[in-house]
Parts: C-alpha cells; structure tokens; sequence
C-alpha cells in the first residue's frame, strides 16, 4: 500500500481554518477522514469482505488507532468500555453478515444502559442488497429496536453527514448506540469530501432546560418531605452532575441511593450514602425507599430490579422525577412532577430553588427520618458468611481489592454474583469508576470492557471482575490485551459455577442443579495456564491468608495483562436479596432472615 494514495495526500484545494475544505475521494476515504473529523482515536473491528474497502485508507490513519479484536462482540464491548471510562463516544466495527451479527449483543447492551457508542458495519453492495447475497445480513433492520437510531447508507456522497449524525445523536440527549451500515459500491464509489457537513435532523431535538415552575414544584415538594430520598441513577454521572448531586444532597440533608449503574455517583463513605437500592441492594437503601415519602429520582427508570413488585414499591412516596428522556417519565411510575431536562441542569436548578425555600425561610426538616435510617444502617449492615473450611468467600476478595487498590482504580465486572458482590463490597468513591452490564445483563462484558477502558484510560489501574462462566465467553481478548499492550488486571472469582442461576436452584428450585456446575475440580481450562497460553501472568489463590500478597503482586505487574484464579466456595451467596416479583418489603439479608421494619419506627 503506497503512503501517495492515502487520504493525507490529495488534497484538491488546501482548507484554511474557515473555508470548508473540499477534496475528491473514495467513500472510504470519507468515512475514515470523517472518523478523524470527530475525534476518534480508536476504533475496535474485525475486516471482512464487505467492510474492506475501509479498512485499507484506516491502514493510513495516523489519528485513528485500529484495534483488531478476537471477536466482534469483544469489540462492541470494548468500544462500550473506552465510552464509559471516558465518557466519549465508543466506536467499533465490523464486517456484514456475521460480524455484524456479531455486534448485535454488544449493541443491546448500550442500549440498555445508555452508552454513547457508534457501530460501523460493511453492508454488501447495494444492488445486492434483499438477494440473500453472501454475508448478507439486514443489520438495521434486526437492530432497530436495540439502537438509539440508525442508517444504511447505499451513496458514497451520504457517508460524511451520517458519520456526523451518528456521533452526534449516540453523545447528546440520552446516550445510545448508532448504528451506521454501509454498503460496499458505496465506500468504493469517488465522492467529494467537505467538512463540516450540514446535519439533516430537524426531528430530532433533546430537551436539556427543565421547566422552572417544575422545579419549583419539586423544591416545595422536598421541603415539606418528611421522609424523602434521591434515587440516583446512571443519568447522573452520564449529565456530569455528581458535584452537583452531592451539594444538593448537602445542602438539603437528603439521603441518597445509588443504582447498579450509579455506583460512586454518590461518594460511598459520605454518611448520607444509603447503599445499592434493589434485588440486591443494602436492607438501609430498600428500607428507606419503601418508607420514604418523596422520591427524587434523578436519571434513573424504576427498574424492576429497582423497584421489585411494582405495586408495592414505595408505596407512600410521591414521586418527583427527572430524566432527559421523555419516555422513562411515568413509564414504570406514575410521576407527581414530572421533569424533562439534563440532570446537571435539573439539579442546578434544584439547588436554586432549595436555597430560595430556604431563604424564605423553609427548610426540610428529616431528622425523625435520620433517626429511622441510621437505625437500618446499624442494624442491617452489608455482612457475609465465612467458610469452616478455611476456603475463600468472594466478598473477601472484594474487600480486599477494594483496601488495596482504592477509590481511583476503575472496576469492570461480569453478570452474576460476583457482579453484585463487586457492586456491594468495593468502595466507589468516584463517580464513573464502576462498568458493568446493567440493564442487558451481559455475561462476557467485564474483559473487553475492561480493556476499552483501558485504552480510554491508559493511566488508570483497570479491574475486571469476573465470573469463572462469564470468563469463558470473551476471554479471548486477552490475547488482543497482551498483544496490543494493555496491561488490564482480570480477578477471575471461581466459584466452578454459574453461580447466580446456582444461587436461584438452591433458593427456588429445590437444590436442582440443573446445567450450572462447570466442573472446577477438573480445572478445565486451568485460568492460570489459559492466562499463559495468552500471553498474559496467571495467578492462582485459594486461601484467604494469600489475599493480599496476590493483590499485591497483581498490583505490581504493569506491561502485561494479569489473570487471578480466585478459587472460592461454591455456596457462597448474594445477600440481601429481594426474590424476584416479590415486594422489597419482604427483602432478605441472610437465609430466611427478614429485617423487622416495624420496630425500628
Ligand atoms: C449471555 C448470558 N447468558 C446467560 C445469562 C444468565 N446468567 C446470569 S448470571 C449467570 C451465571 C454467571 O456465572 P459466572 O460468570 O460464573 O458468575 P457467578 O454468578 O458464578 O459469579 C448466567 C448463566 C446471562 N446473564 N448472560
Ligand atoms: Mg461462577
């Protein structure tokens, strides 16, 4: 491949900085000059046949870093990892048909949780297109429901304004994935690059101003709270708005919860940090949303892992609450007052009216409700059980890593118990620094999506915290980790289980193992020599005594990617835990250990 025919080389006309620059190319060369145009630095993909002709100008990017990945799903994830370490647009590409396919995982999980992502896929050329033609794939259409928009583009001369589209509707108003598909004759065809090119979305306009005399409303609301609580979700780091959300929370005294997606929003040793609200969530968060009388939920959508039994969630609060995106506003739970806005404007604009009530003398009294709260959190602490056996508990892990590596590193985990126990017993202290699969439950994210957010964040200690199942779906990216230089650190918490659908069969099914027991005592594959295998350091520790000195080690390694085999009981399990369907009045934070609500009123 000669450096003459590169994109950086033909301009037709030399581009000042106000004149739009103008330059004869191949849709190709367009698409990778207008992924330089909006600031991609990596890309994560596997080429193909129908996504080829990209990939040769990419060859010549020197802004855009190529990430060739062992699988396309590792790509979504990883593009979904680089988003959310540093809240930029995640991009990843791929082949039709199959590589597209693919992605399809991947894209559902950034739907769900909202994640600024940008898919390019190859699609096969147009006249092809409905003819089953090889690798052929209707991409936009078996997405469509799972993106926040999307395009198939059959004319080289569209490519530039639909990048620009797509990165623009994947990072504003509610972050989502875009997919953008491509076909090939339109990446082969010659087109005329101008940059910027004019965007075509009159429809599309998020609202981020809310409404003043909302916030009025809701301010007067909080004030005559006696019980009220703010139910923070992932909006709010996603808006920028955790300082914002701790001086409202200063200023008025309120409690607050943290979702799954919201952990370290919220600064965890803060005391007025109530804990995880939800299935698994602390007896002192589910506690105060159940008694509560005002729900501010800010960036957050009731969730039934949230909320349990709908009918009986929260059932005295009126509900304050806020979203950029309409559609949540009333979708679970009615809202008393609705507000449609950015959560940094919002709670901006809350502070405000706060201080006006207060200046007019009006300030929310809680302390009857200090005084229930702390009670919950004295007697219900976060606690786990601890083997006769001398063998490892999970969540002894979690602590440690959380003693040990501290409040800046970030900590990607997997779908399953040990997931939860991640999000339980590791303090966040900053906002963003807990990635996981929330919404889709994605077991497989934790290893690319660690190693996204390593990329997006060279400089950081990355963890992932892994299941021994969901290990054995993506771990092939440790050999794209080894080789690209990306020294993410994996805690592998093997428990020889699918632990979580485990921690169901023993609970409702009888202790029927069906299908969830993976066999450890055969060490198949051993993670250590798997780790090997990939280039990476394996270690293994099966003793708590041996906690610390792993960490440690782990700690110390930093060209390579590591791998722990932390060997665990089996039957340890996530407490507290709401059963699913069931109300969160009826959480339990041990085995047939149900908290005694009334007496602490
Ligand atoms: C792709 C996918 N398949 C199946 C499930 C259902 N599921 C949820 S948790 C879980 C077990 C995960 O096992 P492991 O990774 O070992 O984690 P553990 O619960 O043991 O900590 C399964 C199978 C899922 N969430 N995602
Ligand atoms: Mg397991």
């Amino acid at each position: 491949m000669s450096a003459d025919s590169s994109s950086h080389t033909s301009h037709s006309r030399s581009a000042t900085r106000n004149e739009p620059m103008t330059e004869q190319m191949t849709g190709a060369q367009a698409l990778v000059r207008a992924l330089e145009q909006v600031g991609v630095d990596t890309v994560f993909g596997i080429p193909g046949g129908a996504i080829l002709p990209a990939y040769d100008p990419l060859y010549d990017s020197t802004k855009v870093r190529h990430v060739l990945v062992r699988h396309e799903q590792g790509a979504g994830h990883a593009a979904e990892g680089y988003a959310q370490a540093t809240g930029r647009v995640g991009v990843c590409m791929a082949t039709s048909g199959p590589g597209a396919t693919n992605l399809v995982t991947p894209i559902a999980d950034a739907y769900m949780d909202s994640v600024p992502m940008v898919a390019i896929t190859g699609q096969v050329s147009s006249p092809l297109i409905g003819t089953d033609a090889f690798q052929e794939a209707d991409i936009s259409g078996i997405t469509m429901p799972i993106t926040k928009h999307n395009f198939l583009v059959t004319d080289a001369d569209d490519i530039p304004r639909t990048i620009a589209e797509a990165f623009h509707i994947a990072s504003t108003g509610r972050p989502g994935p875009v997919l953008v598909d491509i076909a090939k004759d339109a990446l082969q065809a010659m087109t005329t690059f101008s940059w910027p090119p004019v965007m075509q979305l009159p429809g599309y306009r998020p609202v981020t101003r809310p409404h003043s005399k909302q916030i009025r409303e809701a301010a007067r609301l909080m004030t005559d709270a006696h019980r009220p609580v703010l139910y923070v979700g992932g909006g709010v780091h996603k808006a920028g708005a955790s300082a914002e959300l701790r001086e409202l929370a200063e200023l008025t005294g309120i409690p607050v919860v943290t979702t799954l997606m919201a952990r370290g929003t919220f600064p965890d040793s803060h005391p007025q940090h109530m804990g995880m609200p939800g299935m698994h969530g602390s007896v002192s968060a589910v506690g105060a949303l159940q008694r509560s009388d005002l729900l501010i939920a800010l960036g957050t959508r009731f969730d039934d892992r949230v909320t349990g039994q709908l009918a009986s969630f929260a059932p005295h609060a009126k509900v304050i609450h806020a979203d950029i995106d309409p559609a949540e506003i009333s979708k679970n739970r009615h809202a008393d007052v609705p507000i449609v806005g950015d959560c940094r404007e919002v709670i901006g604009d809350l502070i405000k009216a706060v201080r006006n009530e207060i200046n007019e003398g009006r300030k929310g009294d809680y302390a009857d409700w200090w005084k229930i709260l702390n009670g919950y959190k004295q007697t219900y602490p976060l606690g786990y059980e601890e083997f006769a056996d001398g063998s490892l508990a999970p969540q002894y892990v979690m602590e440690r890593l959380s003693d040990i590596v501290g409040p800046d590193a970030f900590y990607v985990a997997g779908v399953g118990q040990h997931q939860m126990w991640a999000a339980q017993f590791i303090g966040y202290e900053r906002p963003g620094t807990f990635i996981n699969s929330g919404g889709a439950g994605t077991m497989g994210f934790a290893v690319p999506a660690a190693m996204g957010a390593k990329m997006g964040r060279p400089d950081a200690t990355v963890w992932a915290i892994d299941g021994d199942g969901c290990f054995q779906m993506t771990n092939q990216e440790l050999a794209t980790c080894a080789i690209e230089g990306v020294p993410i650190k994996v805690a592998v918490i093997n428990n020889g289980n699918l632990g979580m659908v485990r921690q169901w069969q023993t609970l409702f099914y009888d202790e029927r193992y069906s299908n969830t027991d993976l066999q450890r005592t055969r060490r198949i594959p051993d993670f250590v020599k798997l780790a090997d295998a990939y280039g990476c350091v394996g270690l293994r520790c099966e003793r708590p005594g041996d906690v610390d000195a792993t960490i440690r080690k782990a700690m110390e390694i930093n060209d390579v990617p590591v791998v722990v085999d932390f060997v665990v009981h089996q039957d340890a399990m996530v407490w507290p835990m709401v059963a699913a369907g069931t109300s969160n009045d009826d959480i339990k934070y041990a085995r047939d250990m149900a908290p005694k609500w009334e007496n602490e009123e």
